[in-house]
């Protein structure tokens, strides 16, 4: 029997649903969700296994005019899911505006690589306003399909998924086939918890926060995992912290919730957190935590 396989990168603006469409394919919570731009930071796979097939998404930050050295390492995370795909999903929503990069945007009109072009969210509007959008798209994008899709809602997904089977080139598996993803499991823990950061702080706090797990031991019954959450300047300290430790201690519980579904098993998590000065515009800080291969 042959046997199918292939990269399908999904690009896009910030909040579009990139993530909820990566999840939705995979049918796991891989990609933390957060109605905040910029929430994805890095590429992230997720891998769909069948018999005779072996789908592997991309999640990937939104596209955003840098404005610091973490900003632009998410853009190369960005332009190296346009070198490897064998399908290429740009994901629009209901309303979307122009991409913060025009050469993003060509690299997607040139594509030699098959185009699916998804209006997301369509749940938000009427049919009216859905075949309007689907005919600008049409004339904006002429070497893509175009399918119109609700990612949190399945609507319009397994048609899709259908369709990427069709495009997929014959090929072995790129991973193992028991594989979801790409990351290690720290890699999710750091994510979880950062989530929360994004779900409970303003402005500029989550931008400026990022997540070191040092500690990862699974007992039999329990996983202990110790976490710091590093800020870029001690006032941001005070403020991740709250009044008697009261909103530190929300992100913890809220965070161990999500990690027990996720390992499907006790947790413990220590959480405390650190200053490190500017680490978001210091190559050597970024590629210690994942963000600069050059
Ligand atoms: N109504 C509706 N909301 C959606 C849909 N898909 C995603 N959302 C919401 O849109 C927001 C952003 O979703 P994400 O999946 O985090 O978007 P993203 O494109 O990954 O965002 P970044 O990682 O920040 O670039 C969240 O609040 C989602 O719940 C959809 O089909 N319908
Ligand atoms: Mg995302």
């Amino acid at each position: 029997m042959a046997h199918k396989a292939g990269f399908v990168n999904i690009v896009g603006n910030p909040n579009v649903g990139k993530s909820t469409l990566m999840n939705a394919f995979v049918g796991e919570r891989l990609s933390i969700i957060t109605s905040k731009a910029q929430t994805t930071r890095h590429r992230i796979l997720g891998i769909v296994n069948g018999e005779d097939f072996q789908v592997v998404l991309s999640d990937t930050p939104g596209i955003i005019k840098p404005a610091y050295e973490l900003q632009a390492s998410m853009m190369d995370f960005v332009k190296s899911a346009f070198e490897d795909a064998d399908v290429l999903i740009y994901l629009v929503e209901l309303g979307e505006k122009d991409l913060k990069d025009e050469s993003f945007f060509e690299k997607i009109t040139s594509a030699k690589i098959p185009v699916l072009l998804l209006l997301n969210k369509v749940d938000k509007g009427n049919q009216q306003l859905v075949e309007e959008q689907v005919d600008l798209w049409k004339a904006r994008v002429p070497n893509a399909e175009i399918f119109a899709i609700s990612a949190l809602e399945n609507f319009g997904v397994p048609e899709v998924f259908n369709r990427i089977l069709e495009l997929l080139p014959d090929s072995p598996p790129f991973y193992d086939k028991e594989a979801l993803t790409d990351k290690p499991e720290r890699f999710f823990v750091n994510e979880i918890i950062r989530e929360k950061i994004l779900l409970h702080y303003k402005k500029e706090i989550p931008y400026s926060v990022e997540i070191d797990t040092e500690e990862f031991f699974e007992e039999e019954n329990i996983i202990r995992m110790r976490s710091v959450i590093m800020v870029e300047r001690e006032t941001q300290k005070g403020i991740i912290i709250g009044h008697k430790g009261s909103a530190l201690k929300r992100v913890g519980v809220e965070a161990r919730k999500d990690l027990e579904k996720f390992f499907g098993k006790q947790v413990h998590v220590e959480l405390y957190v650190k200053v490190n000065k500017n680490w978001r515009s210091d190559q050597k800080q970024l590629k210690r935590f994942g963000y600069n291969n050059k």
